[in-house]
């Protein structure tokens, strides 16, 4: 894990300001908005893959990239009874990509019970009505003669051992590995979370026995019925957003610490037993079960486009691939991309990916080129980006690749030049109300922008943050009154970082908190929510504002809906007045808003997971429309022509 970013220095704070009113004025005139402007930023921190959006429940399933015999090994597992387990180089693996196994060594003689337990990624949803889903490998190396049958029970529990559903699944001793199944549903739902689950035998049946497992996984339903598919809750909170696109898979886990542990999709994808893993760059071990694959089915299923991230030759230790070594990561980048969208029939990656259920070629309009190259721009100007241009967009001319070092300042020029870019900004409030007019004053000389990191990570004192607060989330609302109204150069843009488990956490804030069975909408969700739903397809200019000003407003309009969506954003902490003066007159007198609103200093949390949400509230509309925005608000005003 690397937190190698100096957060910008603290701007002076925003003199007080008296209650005023803002008189603004629009005709239709504008410019249209992209349909990709709001979207997500995901890379797997905070546990938001594995454990999160994952919906596999069994933690370190496949002893992927542990050393055997440690302790570390057996994170997450316990032993049944006098059954002794530990984690083994096997002698026969499984597959040549899972090398370890779970050594469950009976002893002689047991009569009790034995087996051994899994607590999950810190907890186990136990819920009325889900039927879970589960499977292991298993075998015997040093079978007996005489072949012994018996069955294991397989269950969620308490911790105290209160059983909530259960089954049992038959097995033979084998030196062969076999594959087992099983599926059992839940009667009731537990708030706690503590559970386990269990596999266990009756130990006169497995006495003196020594067996392996691996692959011992358990699911819950996923979204939309997929098999190793998405957690439900989370997916569905993200729907709420209806975000546009995905960028992924990272972020600082795209990179690795080095070259050697970069994300690869080739290791991403396939059966689940060919899938070796890798160290995670924030601290903890990547299955891969969420590979290539598994993302872009979900993408399509949640109507999202990608934003798909090729490794680009630097890595988080600092060190970038030498020039003449660049040819294994642009050919790795190549089939990256035709695994995504090549024809099946004569690539041989697409040929992989219509095997894995998906023929036809997904979604793929932008690549991104590395991550975060302003930390080695020498090399990214000098070969790292022209090598990975030139030959990436020789061979799909049609798609949009995007830079990722600096824009600006002493960092070298690109070569061939780009014509979209990645910015990333992390700061406190003061900074994104000072900062809504950021892309004003750019030229419009055909450079695309993608926001595709930004957060209020502290307060203006400097304190760090461990959920946003209101006073944070409409500071970004400012900020983002400024994409709305430069979207004809701003064409995406993501909170990040956009998930965080709530037991395993290594950056915060984060959009949304989630626990084995809660999420937690935080107070900027809402504000990226509110953003997204109401984005409209065209900008409407209006009266010119400052970037001193407490007050952003934006105005945009759904053309088929004839909506119109006139956005005000409060940065104050008492009201302020806005007048608008429409083109037209509303057909309506009453029209509808949403509003999100709170006092100073509101986080949602664990404990207090609605302290702010939006609600909704009636205006008088007519050609004019005088709005009193209460302090610390965005308020986004629906008005039909
Ligand atoms: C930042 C930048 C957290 C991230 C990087 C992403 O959202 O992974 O792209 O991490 S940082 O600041 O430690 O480099």
């Amino acid at each position: 894990m690397v937190l190698r970013r100096t957060l910008a220095v603290m701007l002076a704070a925003a003199a007080a300001v008296n209650a005023s009113t803002f008189d603004v004025t629009f005709t239709t005139a504008g410019h249209n908005v992209p349909s990709t402007l709001y979207g997500l930023m995901y890379e797997d921190i905070n546990h938001s893959g594995d454990g999160g959006l994952y919906a596999e429940l069994i933690q370190n399933r496949a002893f992927q990239q542990v050393t055997p015999g440690t302790s570390a090994a057996l994170t997450a597992w316990a032993a049944l009874g006098s059954a002794k387990i530990s984690v083994v180089a096997s002698s026969s693996p499984v597959s040549s990509a899972l090398p370890n196994a779970l050594s469950f060594a009976v002893p002689s003689g047991t009569t009790s019970t034995v087996g051994f337990t899994n607590s999950g990624y810190f907890g186990i949803p136990v819920t009325a009505g889900w039927t879970y889903t589960g499977s292991f490998y298993y075998r015997t190396p040093t079978p007996p003669s005489t072949k012994v049958s018996g069955s294991f029970t397989a269950d969620l529990r308490s911790t105290s051992g209160t059983v909530f559903t259960s089954t049992t699944v038959p097995f033979t001793t084998s030196s062969t590995w076999q594959q087992a199944t099983f599926t059992f549903t839940a009667s009731s739902t537990q708030s706690a979370v503590t559970n386990l689950f269990a596999l266990s035998v009756g130990g006169s049946t497995v006495a003196g026995l020594t067996m392996e497992f691996t692959l011992i996984s358990l699911f819950p339903p996923t979204f939309n019925g997929r098999t190793n598919g998405f957690r439900m809750d989370l997916s569905e909170t993200l729907l709420d957003m209806k975000p546009a696109f995905f960028r992924f898979p990272g972020g600082n886990n795209l990179e690795g610490e080095t070259a050697a542990d970069r994300w690869a999709w080739e290791n991403t994808v396939g059966d689940l037993v060919d899938r070796p893993g890798r160290v995670g760059d924030w601290g903890y071990i990547n299955t891969d079960g969420l590979g290539l694959y598994e993302y872009l089915q979900w993408i399509e299923d949640m109507d999202m486009q990608p934003i798909m991230a090729v490794y680009a030759g630097y890595s988080l230790n600092g060190a970038s691939v030498a020039s003449n070594d660049m040819q294994t990561y642009i050919t790795e980048a190549i089939n990256q991309i035709n695994f995504v969208i090549g024809d099946a029939s004569t690539n041989a990656q697409a040929a992989i990916r219509s095997s894995m259920g998906h023929p036809d070629p997904f979604t793929l309009n932008y690549i991104e080129i590395g991550n975060e190259d302003f930390f080695s721009p020498t090399t990214y100007a000098d070969y790292r980006w022209a090598d990975l241009y030139n030959a990436l967009h020789a061979e799909f001319p049609q798609l949009h690749y995007i830079a990722t070092s600096a824009t600006s300042g002493n960092v070298p020029s690109l070569s061939p030049a780009p014509t979209y870019w990645d910015l990333h900004i992390y700061s406190n409030p003061n900074f994104f109300v000072n900062g809504a007019y950021n892309f004003d004053i750019l030229s419009r000389n055909g450079l695309q922008f993608f926001q595709g990191e930004y957060a209020t990570t502290t307060e203006n004192s400097g304190a760090a943050l461990t959920y946003p607060f209101i006073d944070g989330s409409i500071a970004e609302a400012a900020y983002m009154a400024g994409f709305d109204r430069n979207s004809d150069i701003v064409f995406a843009a993501s909170y990040a970082p956009l998930l965080n488990h709530v037991s395993s956490t290594q950056w915060t804030p984060d959009l949304i908190t989630f626990s084995p069975n809660t999420v937690i909408r935080s107070t900027s969700y809402y504000v990226q929510q509110l953003y997204s739903l109401y984005k409209g397809d065209f900008y409407l200019t209006s009266t010119t504002n400052t970037a001193s000003s407490p007050v952003q407003w934006s105005v945009t309009r759904d053309t088929s809906a004839g909506q119109y969506f006139l956005k005000v954003i409060n940065t104050a902490t008492s009201a302020n007045t806005v007048v608008f003066t429409l083109p037209f007159t509303p057909s309506h007198t009453t029209g509808t808003g949403t509003i999100l609103t709170a006092a100073s200093g509101t986080q949602n949390t664990p404990t207090n997971p609605n302290a702010a949400v939006p609600s909704s509230f009636s205006f008088t509309a007519g050609k004019t429309i005088t709005y009193n925005a209460p302090g610390l608000s965005l308020s986004v005003l629906v008005v039909t022509a």
